[in-house]
């Protein structure tokens, strides 16, 4: 993917609020420190677009990044930080349902669960990864913070998180670092890969409409 254009589009918290062009969208899911706004920043190539390391459960916002006016990166709140009321935790909860339901059907193409390489994934993560499949949802796990264990114990730590969420074989899940800057790749191609089948699909549309004019 060559990034020639990332801004910062809204911060929202109702569905009126978020944008209305149509672009398609790839969320970014997970713990709140697990490290969603530095991949956002990594993928984008720029230090600090999406804001890093905030008091962790602050931001109980949706930021919606607009990329090459061709689609949207969407970062969601962070869940899982300690000493939180039972009021926030419904808060963020509805929040993300909010934004789960509203998009899903049209917009939504990609929902990627950040958890981090050196944990086995939490709780919440297991009710997160099955709440986002059982909206059907395209899901790419990714494991951040690989940098911060040796590269003889990643897929180590690769089979623990596929076996805590159990993932079937098929489903990928990729090692990141927004510190070492690996995986970037990978998981541009995941995205590419979504983002193409919208092209393909809209193409086909299009194709029978124009078949349609040409039968009448
Ligand atoms: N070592 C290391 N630290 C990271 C990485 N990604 C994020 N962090 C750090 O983890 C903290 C939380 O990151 P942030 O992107 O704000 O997480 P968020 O709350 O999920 O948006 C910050 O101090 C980041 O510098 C990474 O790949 N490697
Ligand atoms: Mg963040």
């Amino acid at each position: 993917m060559i990034v020639k254009k990332a801004e910062h589009v809204i911060t929202a918290v109702k569905p009126n609020q978020y944008p209305s062009t149509g672009y398609p969208e790839i969320a970014f899911v997970g713990r709140s420190n697990v490290g969603k706004s530095s991949i956002i920043n990594t993928l984008v190539n720029r230090k600090s677009l999406a804001r890093v390391g905030g008091t962790p459960g602050k931001t109980r916002q949706i930021n919606f990044y607009n990329v090459n006016d061709t689609f949207y990166l969407v970062d969601l709140p962070g869940y899982g930080f300690a000493n939180v009321s039972k009021e926030m935790k419904a808060s963020w909860e509805n929040i993300i349902e909010t934004y789960l339901y509203s998009r899903k059907e049209n917009n939504l193409k990609l929902i990627v669960l950040l958890v981090d390489i050196r944990h086995s994934p939490s709780k919440d993560d297991i009710t997160m990864n099955q709440w986002i499949r059982g909206f059907g949802l395209n899901t790419l796990i990714i494991a951040t913070k690989a940098d911060k264990i040796s590269k003889s114990q990643i897929n180590l730590r690769i089979n623990d998180i596929k076996k805590v969420l159990q993932l079937s074989n098929t489903d990928k899940v990729l090692p990141f670092s927004s510190e070492k800057r690996i995986g970037i790749e990978a998981v541009w191609s995941e995205i590419d890969e979504k983002l193409r089948k919208v092209l393909e699909d809209s193409l086909k549309l299009n194709d029978g409409a124009a078949e349609a004019e040409m039968d009448e």
